[in-house]
């Protein structure tokens, strides 16, 4: 296996203890600091992940019932839209390459980059490490991010004619609101993953995941390959039936009955 797309790869991997209690976690920041250093992940980007594994701890660091209702969701919403775009930033090219690459072939969803601190050489390195997960074209790189989402005036508002400014469907993760809030203003759906039920983003997106990206997209892929079988009027069901303010409530009241617990259990 490619070390490069590998989380447990990495030249510091073999640093962290087998045994250590938070490996795993560890083993993902070393992954974002290398990337970092690199010059794919900005140091922006280590912050925003820092504020998310804060929220990952209120959530128990686990897949809850509210974020496989809204995975459920979203698989519907990827299978149902006729030109859905997978947006991708630098950490979630760091941290889940390979599934986002699978992702975008099982539901026909065109990778694109689309960055906040948006620069060439970010790009370009994006493209390569989607490309070295298997990605056949990356959009949104140099010359194709020419066109411009109406209102916006971070970098983010460029974007691929041929992705993100024809999609009816725009699954993003670890994003600032303003994008959501424009793309939404212009008819598309927006798919979030969000650790933070508070953010602007999870607020502002159709469908809110809130979840770590390291274990939605795994299960996010899972769940479209088991209901590419499902009729339509079943996904069309479940995308109609659901209430993301009411996901996020019951987000936002898992989270304090948690805390109240575990300041009972002290
Ligand atoms: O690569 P770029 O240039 O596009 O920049 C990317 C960053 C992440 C730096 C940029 O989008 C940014 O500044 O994001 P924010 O505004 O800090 O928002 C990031 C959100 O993602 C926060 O609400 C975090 O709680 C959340 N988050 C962080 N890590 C994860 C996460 N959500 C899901 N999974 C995570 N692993």
């Amino acid at each position: 296996m490619d070390s490069s797309h590998d989380i447990k790869g990495g030249s510091i991997g073999n640093l962290v203890p087998e045994n250590h209690p938070r490996r795993e976690s560890l083993l993902v920041r070393e992954r974002l600091t290398e990337l970092m250093q690199e010059g794919s992940v900005v140091p922006q980007g280590l912050i925003a992940h820092g504020r998310g594994e804060c929220f990952d701890y209120l959530l128990g660091e686990k897949t809850n019932d509210f974020a496989m209702k809204s995975i459920d969701v979203s698989a519907a919403l990827l299978l149902m839209s006729s030109h859905p775009v997978i947006s991708v930033n630098g950490n979630m090219a760091a941290l889940t390459p390979r599934e986002l690459v699978q992702l975008s072939k099982e539901t026909n969803a065109p990778l694109e980059v689309n960055l906040f601190y948006r620069n060439n050489e970010r790009e370009i390195k994006i493209e390569r490490i989607l490309k070295e997960a298997g990605a056949e074209e990356v959009l949104g790189v140099g010359e194709d991010a020419s066109a411009t989402i109406p209102e916006l005036f971070s970098e983010r508002r460029r974007v691929s004619p041929r992705g993100i400014l024809v999609a009816d469907t725009v699954f993003l993760a670890m994003e600032d609101g303003d994008r959501t809030e424009a793309l939404v203003k212009m008819g598309k759906k927006v798919i979030a993953v969000d650790l933070n039920p508070l953010s602007r983003t999870a607020m502002k997106a159709s469908v809110t995941i809130v979840d770590n990206v390291i274990r939605t997209i795994p299960l996010l892929l899972k769940r479209v390959q088991e209901m590419k079988s499902k009729r339509k009027d079943e996904l069309l069901h479940m995308i109609n039936s659901f209430d993301n303010r009411e996901n996020l409530r019951e987000a936002l009241q898992f989270m304090s009955r948690r805390l109240n617990q575990l300041a009972l259990s002290l």
